[in-house]
């Protein structure tokens, strides 16, 4: 087992990280910028390294000097939490080369994965649904015109480095496709320093649900259920829950399948989650696979009885999994608090927590690195703390989810709590009436 490991990120996953360690023995190195030097995780783990200063890229984004700070610790492997470096194929290289094991995927599955167009072609030999489309990249305008006409509109153009919906643009008419392939081109060249395109049936008001896996170094691959991430809001989710008020025994036996067929076919090797969209025949498709630690794994370890990220250390270490799937007997919700004012275009809302309560009691969890008199920096991300509630039932969860958000008071700053407490309330919502649309005409009160 690893002796001591350094986390490459900071805020509420840094902690999140550094509590698994903990309680397995294992001892830990925190790094930070200046901007993070009165931060939790700094205070919390074993030894702390300042590795630059406040922008991403002289710190958490800085590999020699992550690196460096590995080495003088004599760190034996690197959690990269989620973001920041945790998908960079560089960086998982780098790691191997310093012969310090890196808790993520390799620089191979990284790039596999990492281009869309790619992945879904290895995803279409494991036989794994994908959107019907393009085979493989796009050459020309002409190109892109003639599929569309041949397969009915609405289509998808996609740019192949994008994710968080960069490069993408939705085309209803033969005379758009012009102006949609020459914007996506420059949009992704610019955004990715790649400008290939591919093209996809667009499917209207899908659901986002993904699949939580494991697999371990000896090819045992399991899945751990699904989560549902439809409530988003311009590709940043809002909320997320397991299990899906969509999902069927059948459905979920088919996607869970299917996501263990993306994990062999890349020999898949951590946890891991396969992401599809799944129309409303409940027709499912292989959208993204993500190699890392997610936010919302809070979920899935509160109806499963499991610790992810022991799991994704226990697996780095050589440790087999036992490969069987885990299906849900309780629900969880995840609301993320974000330090944004929701009603200004929920700008982000950095400064002093003059007070703070976080809430408590049976079936409610809270993941955050804020305390009171803690200043959010302007720097980075804005998401401060994520409530988690556990129930038996999706409906129990819901009305534990509306009291812990009413107990949880955070003044000085500006937090997407009330749109929380009002999403609760809404009627669609605990209908389980919704779609990755929902927020495009949610009204905020
Ligand atoms: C789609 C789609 C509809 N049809 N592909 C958004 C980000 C990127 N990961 C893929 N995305 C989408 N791809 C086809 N063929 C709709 C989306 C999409 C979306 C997907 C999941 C969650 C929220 C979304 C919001 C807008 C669009």
């Amino acid at each position: 087992m690893f002796k001591k490991i350094l986390i490459a990120n900071r805020g509420e996953i840094a902690l999140r990280i550094i509590r698994t360690c903990k309680e397995m023995g294992i001892k830990t190195v925190a790094v930070y910028s200046t901007a993070d030097r009165d931060s939790l995780h700094v205070r919390f783990a074993d030894e702390a390294v300042c590795i630059g200063s406040a922008q991403s890229r002289d710190s958490y984004l800085n590999m020699p000097r992550i690196l460096a700070a590995a080495e003088v610790t004599n760190a034996d492997a690197i959690h990269p939490g989620y973001g920041f470096l945790s998908e960079n194929a560089k960086f998982s290289a780098l790691c191997r080369d310093h012969g310090i094991k890196f808790i993520g995927a390799t620089p191979e599955q990284i790039d596999q994965m990492g281009d869309k167009s790619n992945a879904k072609d290895t995803m279409k030999k494991a036989g794994v649904p994908t959107i019907p489309g393009s085979d493989g990249l796009l050459d020309s305008v002409d190109q892109a015109k003639s599929l569309a006409k041949e397969m009915g509109y609405p289509v998808i153009i996609k740019a192949t480095a994008g994710g968080g919906g960069r490069g993408m643009r939705i085309i209803w008419a033969d005379e758009e496709v012009e102006n949609a392939w020459n914007s996506a081109k420059q949009e992704a060249g610019a955004a990715f320093g790649n400008d290939g395109l591919y093209m996809e049936k667009y499917i209207e008001e899908p659901r986002h649900i993904e699949i939580q896996i494991a697999g371990d170094q000896y090819g045992t691959v399991c899945h751990l259920s699904e989560r549902d991430c439809s409530i988003q809001r311009r590709h940043q989710k809002l909320l997320e829950e397991t299990p899906s008020p969509f999902m069927t025994d059948e459905l979920r036996e088919k996607m869970g399948e299917a996501a263990k067929a993306a994990a062999k076919i890349i020999q898949y090797e951590g946890v891991g989650t396969v992401e599809f969209l799944v129309d409303k025949h409940r027709n499912f498709y292989f959208m993204e696979m993500n190699t890392r630690i997610q936010v919302e794994h809070p979920v899935t370890e509160e109806v499963i009885n499991y610790d992810l990220v022991k799991e994704q250390i226990l697996i780095a270490a050589g440790v087999p999994i036992s490969g069987t799937d885990y299906l849900p007997t309780k629900a969880a919700i995840e609301c993320r608090i974000n330090a944004e004012d929701i009603y200004n275009n929920f700008r982000p809302s950095p400064g002093k927590i003059q007070v703070l309560h976080k809430p408590g009691g049976h079936g409610v969890r809270v993941d955050s690195h804020i305390y009171a008199g803690y200043s959010i920096p302007p720097y980075y991300d804005s998401m401060i703390a994520k409530l988690i509630v556990s129930a038996q039932t999706r409906e129990e969860a819901i009305v534990k989810m509306e009291r812990a958000l009413q107990e949880f008071i955070i003044e000085g700053i500006h937090t997407t709590i009330p749109l929380q407490l009002q999403l609760m309330r809404d009627p669609d919502f605990r209908a389980g009436n919704f779609t990755t649309k929902f927020m495009e005409t949610f009204k905020i009160q």
